[in-house]
């Protein structure tokens, strides 16, 4: 180990500080969030100050007709213009290519992907960043499949899915299943999407990632696991949208079977 390494967290008193020195960039894709938007700010917000992190939030809006633009200016306003960061585009282009309008704006050294509609609870990030300082790791995903964190960690508890139907959960549990069984990336949730990357990790991964929609963040994990990269886990509670409709359907289904086929030729 070099010896002069942790030299640069010694304080101006020279005491050794366990001060957080990264910048933590969240990627927030919205489309008609105009109702969840304050709240998740606000709880990130919160979350981050509380963590004494540094911190942005990249929201990255596709001409949402409910005005969900408007709410981003007005908390621009509220938290600071470097805080809340607004990248727009014009139409409704999809999720995958949102994260990577988004990451071309991110300063921070991590990035932290997860949805605007409150199924991903910012209570869980600073066991994310937790977990990837203990074993560097270069992702940290979280999975409603695990009882417990790999490698474990204190405060964890089980993962699960709240709010959803039946047919729901069967379609997730089963969507994971198979490409679990066909593609064996050792990862529960594949096709979860709230994770904590290394910006140049996701930079690399994102670049070589050629699939749309729900199959885009499987093939991320997939190609994340076949570079190379370590990948650790942690258990979240997943919680159905707070406001707004949900869009599954069986047209999603059957691209999703086809995804996982052609990453299990491609890959
Ligand atoms: N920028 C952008 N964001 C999107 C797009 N589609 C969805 N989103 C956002 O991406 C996140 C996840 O999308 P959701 O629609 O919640 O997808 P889901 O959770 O699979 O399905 P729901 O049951 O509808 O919640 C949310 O924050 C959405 O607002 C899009 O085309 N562009
Ligand atoms: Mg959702």
């Amino acid at each position: 180990m070099n010896p002069f390494a942790s030299s640069a967290a010694l304080d101006m008193q020279g005491q050794f500080s366990t001060q957080d020195t990264h910048m933590y960039s969240v990627i927030l894709p919205t489309y008609n969030e105009r109702k969840n938007l304050p709240i998740i700010v606000w709880l990130l917000a919160k979350m981050f100050a509380d963590n004494q992190l540094a911190w942005e939030i990249i929201v990255v809006d596709d001409g949402s007709p409910d005005g969900t633009q408007e709410i981003a200016r007005q908390l621009a306003t509220t938290y600071g213009e470097d805080k809340i960061i607004l990248k727009p585009r014009a139409g409704k282009l999809g999720l995958g290519t949102a994260y990577i309008h988004g990451l071309n704006f991110v300063r921070g050294d991590f990035v932290i992907i997860m949805d605007a509609d409150f199924s991903h609870h910012p209570k869980f990030i600073p066991q994310f960043i937790q977990q990837q300082k203990a074993h560097n790791f270069d992702i940290v995903t979280g999975t409603r499949y695990r009882s417990s964190a790999v490698p474990s960690l204190v405060n964890a508890k089980p993962g699960g899915v709240h709010g959803w139907d039946l047919k729901r959960k069967l379609v997730s549990r089963g969507a994971n299943f198979l490409a679990a069984t066909v593609l064996n990336p050792g990862v529960s949730d594949l096709t979860g999407s709230f994770r904590l990357y290394k910006r140049s990790v996701l930079q690399h991964i994102i670049s070589v990632t050629q699939s749309k929609g729900y199959v885009f963040q499987m093939e991320m994990m997939v190609r994340a696991k076949a570079l190379g990269y370590t990948v650790g886990e942690v258990p979240i509670t997943f919680v159905d949208r707070l406001y707004g409709e949900s869009k599954l359907g069986a047209d999603e289904i059957v691209s999703y079977g086809k995804g996982v086929w052609g990453l299990f030729v491609g890959v």
